[in-house]
């Protein structure tokens, strides 16, 4: 079935109260009071339509009278009661076996829990219920259970009464003052351990914070909680955003689809984003950590207390929240290193999609699996847009136009429009051009030519936008740019732009439709550093030299410009290496040579600027890649760069503090341990081997994937032995070791089969599945692009479908690319897609497979 945006209606009830009375146990029973009544203008029919997905519904009643089975009916979607009064309340007992729920959706077992995930639908898997985000209620929760097996039971909102009963068994009552729409619904019932702190708010009140970890866990959470306060803190200071119940939980699973769920008051987080030593974490751990707590923490005003009014405005709680989380990463751990991240994240996944045959706009039009559309776009592109609304407006309008949207939409649904509008409103400006940004999909592409003329001594930059086609979106329009842009004289002077009617700042032009042009007196051609920090999100073609590239890498002083035109040169050196040409190449090099030789103020941004670009953007530089030639030219180019940079490399590789401060020390070392391997010297080997197994993951990690460049594979092997004799009973350790297992350049189809076949493989487990599956296809690139390496993935996609379709849908992407491959790789993917086409069930994996063989 297809949802539409443009056919939102209404809810025809309101739910003004939710009482569930659940009994857990390995049958859960769950009986739901809804007190209800017909929402005035909405057209009113007899009956009430239920959203109940795969329910055994026992029983219904209608004020308090139990309904004849003909009364009602059930389907695997719904739950249809034929006549309703205009105020009533209604009584169903469902039952729950969450042992044998596999999808983890709804109310499930991670490990010594049961616990819930209901976004998107998760809690019409519970209980009957108006399942959609603009139905808000207030909730009163009773947990009973065996008290040995589930001395923990929690849900949202305040704890008002608890205590023994008769038979072993215990309750717990929870109230949440808060009306919420139900997939902020949770509960968890298990035999967790509690790490508990508090956090005296803005306004004077003590906050209980309280993480549920396996037992054994307790010393991992230092960091999530100082996270947590952190970002308690910054949200008051940035935004006046105070927390507003007495309690925060924040429950650690073993098994869960994504990285963390906002319920209100009572989070469930992917155990990989809380716990954390440095001796089991690596620094881009402890990085993941704070940003997921961040985000799920700011969710609390955007998304929680201003929700959304259906499923297409997703980007307005997620991009607006990634986007709130991206700032409080630049304000604790620098802006310049932190927007070279997110842009890297952003072109590795987002550029791509929208290039491919799943692009969506930021506010969809239409899906059938909701689930789906969890994507880059919604997030990443939709925090990017909001970044463009606050580089138009600047900070403090942005804060106010922020505060006037919470203000305005409090305890509401609302939609992408509310948000533009209060924006607009603060700033006094309007804003609405960048709805088009919502609505469009694929990347817009920014061309800059210049023109000099030596003889009347004038300039004339032009700048062009284009935006390729994308599926269901032939024609593209114009979009709203925000350039920021610096000119230079050939010497590295900086000059002021020329005046312009659209100048936002001394930088800053809004570019407003198909071109701009600016034209000034100039002495020399200048050389313009464009889209400083990443102002907008299109991909820049400019007419540069190769020596003008070389040129910025040195004078530019924007971070981010200097590692965008290195990566710049990369692409065209790789491009160049796969044509036999190596003139781009030794610009590279040179380029490299003149960082490699700087004073090191920064080593986690020297360590940005030396290292290989990923290869998910390099990929998405061609039309179309033959697989075998571009891992070739990476290869030689990775070996050049050892080879240019020796020395400077030979001096960092050894530098490896590793106490928490010196995460830059570490991944610079990481990334000089990493070319130098490949030339494959003793010395090398041996600095790998000792940090194999020693005090810090981040050198363990850095050093095992040094070691995948050695040229006998019994060496890396044997590392790798060395790390799961010490490691095997840790499940997130191994998690990283199941990943370089799959993930490693010579990994083959066989290999991938003996992962799947190892004894801690576990299907049920989604980041051990991710580890092996995600990490061939983004890793093994040799091994997945060969018939048996397509083959093998699909198997196993094919099985996951059948246990847990949400992620075997998310897992699914890699295969997708075909139209992108040369010849016979596209050919084989095709053939290996359509077969599976033919083999799964899941409307999540369905939706993806008809987009792209269509
Ligand atoms: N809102 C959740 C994601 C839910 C995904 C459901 N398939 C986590 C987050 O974005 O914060
Ligand atoms: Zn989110």
């Amino acid at each position: 079935m297809i949802h539409r945006r443009t056919d939102y209606l209404p809810p025809a009830f309101i739910v003004e109260q939710v009482m569930l009375d659940v009994h857990v146990a390995a049958q859960t029973r769950v009986t739901a009071r809804l007190s209800m009544r017909r929402a005035p203008d909405v057209a009113a029919s007899p009956g009430l339509r239920l959203d109940a997905r795969a329910l055994t519904v026992q029983s219904v009643a209608l004020d308090d009278q139990v309904l004849d089975p003909r009364e009602w009916s059930l389907s695997e979607t719904e739950l249809c009661i034929s006549r309703v009064p205009d105020t009533f309340t209604l009584t169903t007992v469902t039952l729950l076996a969450p042992e044998a729920n596999t999808a983890l959706e709804g109310f499930y077992q991670s490990g010594p829990m049961f616990c819930t995930q209901c976004e998107a639908h998760g809690f019409s898997r519970i209980t009957p219920y108006l399942d959609r985000p603009d139905v808000l209620s207030k909730f009163t929760v009773r947990l009973q259970a065996d008290a040995r097996r589930f001395p923990v039971l929690l849900a949202n909102g305040n704890c008002i009464d608890k205590g023994p009963l008769g038979d072993g068994q215990h309750f717990a009552v929870w109230e949440d003052p808060f009306a919420k729409p139900c997939y902020l619904f949770a509960m968890v019932a298990g035999d967790l351990a509690r790490v508990a702190d508090s956090y005296r708010a803005a306004d004077g009140r003590d906050i209980a914070l309280e993480f549920y970890v396996d037992h054994g866990n307790e010393d991992r959470v230092d960091h999530a909680m100082a996270s947590l306060k952190d970002a308690m803190r910054w949200d008051e200071e940035r935004f006046g955003l105070v927390y507003d119940l007495d309690v925060y939980m924040v429950v650690a699973a073993r098994a869960f689809n994504m990285g963390a769920m906002e319920n209100k008051g009572l989070n469930i987080f992917n155990a990989a984003y809380v716990l954390a030593t440095p001796e089991t974490a690596t620094d881009e751990s402890y990085h993941a950590i704070s940003a997921v707590i961040a985000h799920e923490y700011f969710h609390n005003y955007t998304g929680n207390r201003v929700t959304c009014r259906d499923w297409f405005q997703l980007s307005l709680k997620e991009g607006l929240t990634v986007f709130r989380d991206q700032r409080f990463s630049e304000d604790h751990l620098g802006g310049a290193v932190q927007r070279i991240e997110q842009v890297r994240m952003l072109r590795a996944a987002q550029f791509p999609e929208d290039a491919g045959p799943t692009a969506h706009p930021v506010r969809p039009d239409a899906y059938q699996e909701v689930n789906n559309f969890y994507t880059a776009t919604i997030y990443e592109k939709g925090a990017e847009i909001v970044r463009m609304l606050h580089t138009v407006i600047g900070p403090d309008a942005f804060a106010k136009g922020l505060r006037r949207y919470l203000a305005e939409q409090d305890g509401k649904a609302a939609t992408i429009e509310d948000f533009v509008d209060a924006l607009s409103a603060a700033a006094s400006t309007d804003l609405t051009p960048f709805l088009a940004w919502y609505a469009q999909a694929g990347t817009p592409q920014l061309r800059l030519t210049r023109a000099w003329d030596a003889t009347t001594r004038k300039l004339l930059l032009r700048f062009t936008q284009h935006t390729p086609p994308t599926p269901g979106q032939p024609d593209k329009q114009a979009l709203p740019i925000p350039i920021r842009l610096r000119l230079r004289t050939q010497r590295g002077q900086v000059v002021p732009l020329p005046p312009h009617a659209d100048a936002l700042g001394d930088e800053l032009i809004l570019m407003r439709g198909e071109a701009l042009t600016l034209e000034l007196d100039a002495d020399d051609p200048l050389l313009p550093s464009v889209l400083l920090g990443f102002s907008a999100p299109v991909k820049l073609l400019a007419d540069y030299s190769l020596a003008e590239l070389q040129g910025i890498a040195a004078f530019e002083s924007d971070p981010f410009v200097r590692w965008d035109t290195l990566q710049t040169l990369h692409a065209r050196a790789h491009a160049g290496l796969m044509d036999g040409d190596r003139s781009a190449l030794h610009a590279l090099l040179a380029a490299l040579q003149r960082v490699a030789a700087e004073p090191v103020d920064m080593p986690m941004l020297t360590a940005h600027l030396l290292s290989l670009p990923g290869i998910a953007w390099l990929w998405d530089q061609y039309r179309e890649v033959h697989p075998q030639r571009f891992l070739d030219a990476y290869a030689q180019l990775g070996r050049a760069i050892a080879e240019a940079l020796c020395g400077p490399l030979s001096v960092w590789a050894p530098n490896a503090p590793i106490t928490a401060d010196h995460a830059g020390e570490r991944a610079l070392s990481n990334v000089a341990l990493g070319y130098l391997a490949r030339l494959g010297s003793d010395s090398v080997q041996r600095m790998a081997d000792e940090r194999v197994v020693g005090p810090n993951m981040s050198l363990s990690i850095g050093a095992l994937r040094a070691l995948t460049h050695h040229s006998d594979a019994a060496v890396p092997a044997a590392a790798m032995q060395r790390f799961a004799a010490r490691w095997h009973e840790d499940a997130l350790v191994m998690d990283r070791w199941f990943a370089l297992a799959a993930g490693g350049p010579q990994v083959d189809a066989a290999a991938l089969a003996a992962l799947i076949d190892h004894p801690q493989f576990d299907w049920r487990n989604p980041n051990r599945v991710r580890a092996v599956l995600g990490s061939f296809a983004s890793g093994a690139l040799q091994g997945f692009h060969t018939e048996a390496g397509y083959r093998a993935y699909a198997d196993g996609i094919a099985k996951l479908d059948t246990l847990n379709p949400q992620t075997a849908a998310r897992l699914l992407k890699p295969l997708l690319g075909f139209k992108r491959l040369a010849e016979p790789w596209a050919a084989t993917q095709r053939q290996v897609v359509t077969e599976l086409r033919a083999r799964v069930q899941s409307t999540d994996a369905r939706e993806l497979l008809d987009a792209a063989l269509t």
